[in-house]
């Protein structure tokens, strides 16, 4: 990535070609924004946002974001830049050099020799002993706020007032009439562009007036004004963090003049648009995370931008998202009700209305939506709440947590036809491996590179001392999972062989070293092993022996695959033979969570850790005794849970083939953790319970993780009739379902590579049907 140089080569290269009209896109007309409500992708409401997190309404473009208010008489949108952080090496009692964790030899076989005597410890007591105080860690940055404050402008909405996201278009915009005249505004993110642009108009001339400000909550920065041009830059007092954004005023009739204050103000125009353009000196490059001060790259994005109307720009942006947008669509039986998107929702039942539907397929897509707009190549990947943020101290700094939540920002990534999103992703899984390999040294002493329960785009790998989450170096080998799964899905022997391979093989080295024998048994175990956030430390819980036996799994696959050295392959072999597998019975039927049989039956904590081989993992098949036991641990846990909890729990009764079960839970989901503007809520907004949710949707639809391609495993009852289009199975294969009466009707499936392919559904004489695909082939079953 990701100095800012580097983003924006690409993209100027994107625009010299631009020609976006020429693409047939059609140009914008002076009243079309995404406001009308009879569009089932579109979020619309009578009123603006008052609250930033329940209301604003997102756009992004991977490296920025901003949150659309709507307010009339000035309007607000909260800015991001995502690689603005506070924190890192050097930074007031930061880490240095990610040598956060001082080497204290002995501790660690101290306390698994505890633990091999006393089989249990508390968080508190492990913490004491491995943990340390985080310092450094730093905390996701708003960028700031643009106001726009709009002379003249009504005080309060009427039944004229509309303010929409349309989610194909990803344009959000805003509509009134006041005093006879119809006023349009609109923005958009475009990853293209690599700009924020926005626009306002009226229907009659000389209409449009504002005067444009960039305020913040931290007083690090200066704002100057010059002919249409507003600057702003500033250095993070924390770390010294470089960063800057420039806007372009553009007016048609009228005037734009600049203020000594640092605002531009437009008069008399019959429209006028603006483009913002922001970067920050950050780079993902260990140890200084440092590059280019931004002004140059800012400057030509900027510029490039204003250099080219609106209508080309807005159609540019268009078609880049819909290249990756279209590609799916759901149709469950909805229709769109004439209801605001905070209706629909207060509406939402569960049930099987046509209005529920709408619900259901429109939060389906908004999912795939805020991907896009979260994580684009040439950026960091989507945090905890993707890329928006309103506050200098966002909860959980808004970081990068592992022991689940950027795994499931991703789940959807592939089986809803967005690999693309996920190159972020990888970019910033192997930026942790410098660092990550002085953290396996530090701690453990050992080879291979391994990051604990959260980090931050600073290299962080290292623990911290609150008790409960400070260990969890099984994240390093879960965070290759989805490296491995984006080569299953595309086969790209190229992509395994520079890109995931080397990232999970490292891994792999790093549990090779630091798996122990368990005096209990003789199996190899993870020591010392603690199920997220729950429970004591103990060796060799569920989750722990799951994840290693996935990467290990995983690694001799990718080894034999690309024939990589024999002994390696043969320590794996050995490994994974004397490994406890991490699945066990216990006595009230329930797959046990840790080693012991210790398990509640009235445990309803929100992670569900043991059941990893389950989902995301593929260790348990359904149908299979383990596959029993996930189900009676998943009944005892219930159906509450934070909203990334719920999420988990689609995805996990989809796998075990409960379409109605999953179903239940995506509507526990829409209706307790979800917030107006459709953001999932922990509480507070967490984006992973988006993501998740649109995962274990596609979940119900179809499933590969084992191989062979599963048409609607879990198609839920409330669901008979429906099409799904372009969803990805692993092999290469894309695929349209049509289904009626609850069984499938259609399958259409294009391959992207020669291979044999198996495909089980209801149309097949046994259930099955086994093919060699040609690459670049459309199958159409039943055979016309
Ligand atoms: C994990 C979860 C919490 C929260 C945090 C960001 O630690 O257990 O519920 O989602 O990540």
């Amino acid at each position: 990535m990701t100095s800012g140089i580097s983003r924006r080569t690409t993209l100027k290269s994107a625009l010299g070609v631009t020609g976006a009209l020429a693409l047939g896109v059609p140009a914008l007309s002076g009243t079309a924004i995404a406001a009308d409500p009879s569009d089932e992708l579109t979020l619309w409401y009578r009123t603006p946002a008052a609250d930033w997190e329940r209301e604003s309404l997102p756009i992004g473009s991977g490296a920025l974001g901003a949150s659309v208010f709507g307010t009339l008489g000035t309007e607000r949108l909260t800015l991001n830049e995502k690689s603005l952080w506070t924190g890192g090496p050097g930074a007031g009692g930061g880490y240095d050099h990610g040598d956060w964790t001082q080497p204290r030899p002995g501790v660690l076989a101290s306390v698994q020799q505890r633990l091999d005597t006393e089989g249990k410890l508390t968080p508190e007591a492990v913490a004491a002993e491995l943990g340390q105080p985080k310092h450094g860690f730093g905390a996701y940055q708003v960028f700031g706020d643009l106001e726009l404050a709009v002379p003249g402008a009504p005080t309060a909405p009427d039944g004229s007032y509309r303010r929409a996201l349309d989610l194909g278009q990803a344009v959000a915009g805003v509509s009134y009439t006041h005093q006879g005249v119809a006023y349009t505004r609109e923005f958009f993110a475009s990853y293209p562009g690599d700009v924020i642009a926005g626009r306002f108009a009226a229907d009659q001339p000389g209409k449009v007036g504002f005067t444009l400000r960039y305020t913040s909550p931290r007083d690090d920065f200066s704002a100057t004004a010059s002919g249409d041009r507003l600057t702003v830059r500033g250095a993070l007092q924390d770390n010294g963090l470089r960063f800057e954004a420039q806007i372009r005023v553009r007016t048609s009739g009228g005037s734009v003049s600049a203020g000594a204050d640092g605002t531009l103000t437009v008069s008399g125009a019959d429209s006028a648009w603006f483009v913002l353009a922001a970067g920050t000196d950050y780079a993902d490059t260990f140890p200084d995370y440092r590059g280019d001060d931004p002004h140059a790259a800012v400057t030509a994005a900027v510029d490039a931008a204003a250099a080219h109307s609106y209508e080309e720009l807005r159609a540019e942006h268009v078609s880049d998202h819909r290249a990756l947008f279209d590609r799916v669509s759901l149709d469950i039986g909805q229709q769109t009700p004439d209801l605001s998107t905070d209706q629909l929702l207060a509406g939402y039942t569960g049930g099987t209305s046509a209005a529920d539907r709408a619900l259901e397929a429109l939060f389906f897509q908004y999912g795939r939506y805020l991907l896009i707009a979260s994580s684009r190549a040439g950026s960091l990947p989507a945090n905890l709440q993707g890329v928006w943020n309103n506050v200098t101290n966002p909860p959980w700094s808004a970081d990068y947590h592992v022991n689940i939540n950027l795994q499931m920002n991703y789940w959807l990534a592939e089986v809803t036809n967005l690999a693309e999103t996920t190159a972020p992703y990888d970019r910033y899984v192997e930026s942790m491996r410098e660092p990550g390999r002085r953290s396996a040294q530090k701690i453990f002493g050992s080879a291979g590179w391994v990051v604990n329960n959260e980090t931050n785009p600073y290299g962080f790998t290292g623990v911290h001392d609150w008790a409960t989450s400070f260990w969890f170096p099984e994240a390093a080998a879960w965070l290759t999972q989805q490296m491995y799964d984006h080569y299953r899905f595309n086969g790209s022997t190229d992509y395994l062989r520079s890109t995931a391979y080397p990232v999970m093989k490292e891994a792999a080295e790093f549990w090779l070293a630091n798996l122990r024998t368990d005096p209990r048994d003789g199996t190899l175990v993870v020591t010392p092993s603690y199920s997220p956030e729950h429970g004591d430390f103990t060796a060799g819980a569920a989750m722990s022996q799951q994840i290693v036996h996935d990467l290990f799994t995983s690694t001799l696959e990718a080894a034999r695959t690309l024939g990589d050295a024999p002994d390696f392959r043969t320590r794996l072999e050995n490994a994974l033979g004397a490994l406890d597998p991490g699945l066990r019975i216990g006595s009230w039927g329930q797959l046990q969570e840790w080693k012991t049989d210790v398990d509640s039956r009235t445990d309803d904590h929100r992670h569900v850790s043991h059941l990893f081989g389950l989902h995301p993992g593929r260790q348990i098949e359904a149908g299979s005794e383990w596959a029993e036991a996930a189900k009676v641990s998943l009944t005892a846990r219930g159906d509450g849970g934070t909203g990334w909890s719920k999420a988990w729990k689609i995805n996990f009764w989809a796998r075990l083939r409960d379409g109605d079960h999953s179903h239940k839970m995506l509507s526990e989901q829409l209706k307790s953790s979800t917030l107006p503007n459709l953001w999932d809520t922990h509480p507070p907004f967490q984006i992973d319970g988006n993501f998740g949710a649109t995962s274990g949707v596609a979940e119900m639809l179809v499933q590969s993780q084992h191989g062979p391609i599963e048409i609607l495993p879990a198609l839920p009852g409330s669901w008979p009739d429906g099409r799904v289009t372009g969803l990805r199975a692993r092999g290469g294969v894309t695929l349209d379902i049509v289904w009626s009466g609850g069984s499938a009707s259609r399958i259409t499936l294009r391959a992207s590579r020669t291979t044999d392919l198996t495909l089980r559904s209801t149309l097949f004489p046994g259930g099955e049907h086994t093919f060699r695909a040609s690459a670049g082939q459309t199958y159409v079953f039943p055979q016309p």
